[in-house]
């Protein structure tokens, strides 16, 4: 079967098949992005392991920073398939030329944070991810099918988190409201620009790599989550929320502060990427002493 075919059979396209080189320069493009996501994704939350409350959130933290970074080799992995090097894919993050999502540029500035990421970040790309399973590239959805089971565990400890933040002291429902006010908005944009200013959904659809546009997921998740706030007692920061028979309906993204983040401007990026590119350098040794050893091992299977 040709590319077409398979893709109206709803079929998938595997690492050695024919595929136009669009298609093929759009996953490089989404997956890396998702890869860069996970990676940078390590550091709000891992702001706070020196500083967890008790021995058993520091555990589960370390282990969910841990996850962060599994999912960003699964994921450049899958890019690798296509051709990538992982090598190029870090040098177009390191030099600003591929994104990574705008939600990672706000700060932790309480450990209440970590749990609102747990429960609205994950959340949020629990409901981004779980189409991406039934993505028309088989690599990608593979990983995705991992990711989103792991992602769901963190969304769950995030929420139990938040749980316990709202039943807790004054001070502590406090810390937790702040959270939710401070994460919501930000957590709403991950789903990317609205429906009319998306330039690549369109033809993502239409090549079975999206499966819903961005407003039908921010919906999705809007609509799972407000009931959420609700349970754990928790005011959603936007006044003119309201619920119309079937969905919830919510008010106007700042738009200008999402684009704002994107282009480098947000509070935290050059911070993330000072950071990031530190650790890179800092890893060299460990990338050449691996490069050794697997020159070694080669030389002696010869
Ligand atoms: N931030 O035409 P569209 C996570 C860019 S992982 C920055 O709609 P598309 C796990 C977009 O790239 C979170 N840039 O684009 C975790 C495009 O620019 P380009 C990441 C954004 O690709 C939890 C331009 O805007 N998840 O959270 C954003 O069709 C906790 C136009 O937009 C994924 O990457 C944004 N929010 O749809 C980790 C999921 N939104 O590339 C640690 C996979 C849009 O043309 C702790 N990706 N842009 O230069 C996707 O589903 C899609 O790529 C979208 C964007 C929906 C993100």
């Amino acid at each position: 079967m040709g590319f077409q075919e398979v893709i109206d059979a709803d079929g998938r396209i595997e690492p050695r098949d024919e595929m136009p080189e669009a298609y093929r320069k759009t996953l490089v493009r989404q997956i890396a992005q998702h890869a860069h996501s996970e990676i940078i994704g390590m550091q709000p939350e891992g702001n706070w392991i020196t500083r967890a409350p008790s021995l058993r959130r520091k555990v589960i933290l370390v282990a969910k920073v841990q996850d962060e970074a599994g999912h960003g080799l699964y994921l450049y992995s899958a890019a690798e398939t296509l051709g990538a090097s992982r090598h190029d894919l870090l040098d177009l993050l390191h030099t600003g030329r591929q994104k990574y999502s705008t939600i990672f540029n706000y700060p932790t500035t309480s450990w209440a944070d970590v749990a609102a990421i747990g429960w609205l970040v994950d959340g949020a790309a629990i409901v981004n991810q779980v189409p991406l399973t039934r993505c028309s590239y088989g690599p990608y959805a593979r990983a995705m099918t991992r990711v989103c089971k792991e992602e769901s565990f963190h969304q769950r400890q995030g929420f139990e988190a938040m749980t316990v933040l709202s039943r807790g002291t004054p001070a502590q429902r406090q810390m937790a409201q702040d959270a939710l006010d401070r994460w919501w908005w930000p957590a709403l944009m991950m789903f990317g620009p609205s429906d009319a200013e998306s330039p690549n959904s369109a033809q993502s659809m239409a090549w079975g790599i999206k499966r819903f546009s961005n407003d039908e997921l921010r919906q999705r998740f809007v609509d799972a989550t407000v009931p959420q706030a609700d349970y754990l007692g928790l005011t959603v920061p936007d006044p003119t929320l309201s619920w119309d028979g079937e969905h919830y309906r919510y008010g106007e993204i700042d738009w200008t502060e999402f684009f704002a983040v994107m282009k480098g401007d947000g509070p935290c990026n050059r911070q993330r990427m000072g950071f990031r590119v530190k650790a890179h350098e800092d890893g060299a040794w460990v990338r050449e002493a691996a490069e050794a050893y697997a020159a070694k091992q080669r030389a002696k299977a010869i």
